[in-house]
């Protein structure tokens, strides 16, 4: 089993020890082949070699992407010396064996982690060196294949013994193939992250920074000062800096984010991990942060498609009040949150980081994240990671472009709110932990798409009807949603019932109390249903719409 060495292929990147191996190699008389910069520093040590090319009468070409790749080099790995037919072919083909093959590979990893620029990286994918590791690796019944410089030693003291053991070539094929794994493991979690889908070539279609500034320009020049609102000074979107996104809501759409100057919302948050954010991670994140932080109390809000799937508050007396908001926010609909885009408005505990690593999510955005649950969220790949500024609000001005037009308006905010300025319309007064609720659900009711029916229960939601162009349907929607939790559960509704119909549905579900804008020329039919019922229920004289 033992082989002994006659003739070595050495193509290293690191080149350490490698004078030390040369030494050894030529002092037990064996040739030593070798690739550009490897022969270089070989002979700079004082030991003969030969250059690769004069073996494969072929110049190593193409800024040396083709350097070993060729028949001379690897019919002299690969033939397997223990049949006949391989070695008159190989005698034949006047090609002479290896015996030993030292490769370490082209250092992509390092190259990634100082931050080079995509074609640097893409230069650094070895493909001549994992074929010779693998081609000897494959052959070790002939070959030893060493990876690491860490196993010079034992190849110096095999070569001086006379050969290389099977053992020892079967140790080092094993080991050469875990080398060659983790390398493409490497290269393709770096091709996840950064290159577009390869089927689409979206890069042409994109405009470039500058020429989506300019559009930008144009678009705020052309208003000037007769908005009536003022403009554009005080508008947050002047833009400090713009990134292209890889498209828009879909791939064939062009997009870009523009960055406001000054601004603390999701446009400035700092991305911790992950893929780039798209266009519609940075819609529902902006959704679910605004959604979070309309509670003072530690809240969650997951989000899919701009709506909430849940949103809940710590229960009360919670140890980890953030994971318990998590926990139930989750509980509200565990199907719709599956891929869902998370806001927290406190930092992730290491529960909270626990649970979500557990549930396929598309964004996670917090002020903070404990290092721990930030080590055990950055093991997951495809989460995004997103930390808010340390002072998160929202923008002054929320802005909707319409066709010739800008819409600008104030935020919908709750500043100042009061339950206590509710009307009590129907039953008797909440009790405490009722008033609570139907608080929950009045905030939590905003962040969810007209027509709008959150139904709560101990400040999480358990049933959401959102979207639905009339007020029944989302009660239906809420209604189905919650399941049996909608007995008992408080209501809320962001605008008036136009009708009785829509409250009939969340009375007949059992709801034990109502929260509601008021407002509709047939309150009258509307309260007494509810009064019929024997439900509680208030006027807030304000409505949150949200389209
Ligand atoms: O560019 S390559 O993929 N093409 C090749 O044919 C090839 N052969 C060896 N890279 C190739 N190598 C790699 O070159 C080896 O894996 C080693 O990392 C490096 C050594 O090149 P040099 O001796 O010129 O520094």
């Amino acid at each position: 089993d033992v082989v002994p060495v006659r003739r070595a292929l050495l193509s290293v990147s690191d080149k350490t020890g490698l004078p030390e191996l040369a030494q050894a190699l030529s002092a037990a008389g064996v040739e030593i082949v070798s690739t550009g910069s490897t022969a270089a520093r070989i002979r700079d040590a004082g030991f003969a070699v030969t250059d690769v090319s004069s073996i494969t009468g072929f110049p190593e070409s193409l800024d040396g992407r083709v350097k070993t790749l060729h028949p001379a080099v690897h019919a002299g790995i690969l033939a397997d010396l223990r049949l006949e037919s391989h070695e008159k072919q190989l005698a034949d083909l006047g090609i002479a064996p290896f015996e030993l093959v030292v490769v370490n590979l082209y250092p992509f990893v390092e190259t990634v982690d100082s931050g080079a620029a995509a074609a640097e990286v893409i230069e650094q994918i070895d493909i001549g060196g994992p074929t010779l590791v693998r081609a000897s690796a494959k052959n070790h019944a002939n070959v030893a294949i060493v990876v690491d410089p860490g196993n010079y030693g034992e190849i110096i003291d095999a070569v001086a013994a006379g050969g290389t053991t099977l053992r020892l070539r079967q140790k080092l094929a094993s080991l050469a193939f875990e080398h060659t794994a983790g390398y493409d493991l490497s290269v393709s979690a770096w091709f996840a992250q950064n290159i577009a889908d390869p089927w689409q070539d979206d890069t042409a279609a994109l405009a470039t920074d500058d020429e989506i500034l300019d559009q930008f320009d144009a678009v705020v020049g052309s208003l000037g000062d007769d908005a009536g609102l003022p403009f554009p000074e005080t508008l947050v979107v002047e833009a400090s800096r713009a990134a292209v996104l890889r498209y828009g809501e879909n791939s064939h759409q062009a997009a870009a984010l523009y960055v406001g100057d000054g601004g603390q919302g999701i446009a400035q948050a700092t991305q911790l991990h992950g893929k780039e954010m798209s266009y519609n991670n940075y819609v529902d994140a902006d959704a679910a942060v605004r959604a979070a932080f309309d509670f003072t109390e530690p809240a969650v809000a997951i989000i899919k498609h701009a709506n909430p799937c849940g949103i809940a508050v710590a229960e009360a007396g919670a140890g980890d009040a953030i994971a318990s908001a998590h926990a139930r926010a989750h509980a509200c609909d565990p199907v719709s949150a599956y891929g869902g885009v998370i806001a927290a408005n406190r930092t992730v505990s290491v529960a909270m980081a626990q649970t979500v690593s557990g549930i396929f999510t598309e964004v996670l955005v917090a002020p903070g994240f404990e290092p721990e649950a930030l080590e055990l969220l950055t093991a997951k790949k495809n989460i995004r990671l997103l930390e808010l500024p340390a002072e998160y609000r929202r923008s002054d001005l929320e802005l909707r472009q319409i066709s010739g037009g800008l819409l600008v308006q104030e935020p919908d905010t709750f500043a100042g709110f009061s339950s206590q300025e509710w009307r009590l319309v129907s039953g008797d007064e909440a009790d405490a932990a009722t008033r609570a609720d139907l608080e929950f659900a009045w905030k939590a009711c905003r962040a969810v798409k007209s027509n709008a029916i959150l139904l709560a229960d101990a400040g999480a939601s358990v049933g959401v009807g959102m979207g639905q162009v009339n007020r029944v349907d989302s009660c239906h929607l809420a209604v189905n949603r919650a399941g049996e939790r909608a007995s008992g559960a408080v209501a809320a509704s962001d605008a008036f019932f136009p009708f009785a119909d829509g409250l009939q549905v969340l009375l007949d579900a059992g709801v034990r109390a109502v929260v509601q804008p008021g407002g509709s020329v047939r309150d009258e039919e509307v309260v007494a249903a509810a009064t019929a019922a024997g439900v509680t229920m208030y006027f807030t004289g304000e409505r949150h719409f949200y389209h």
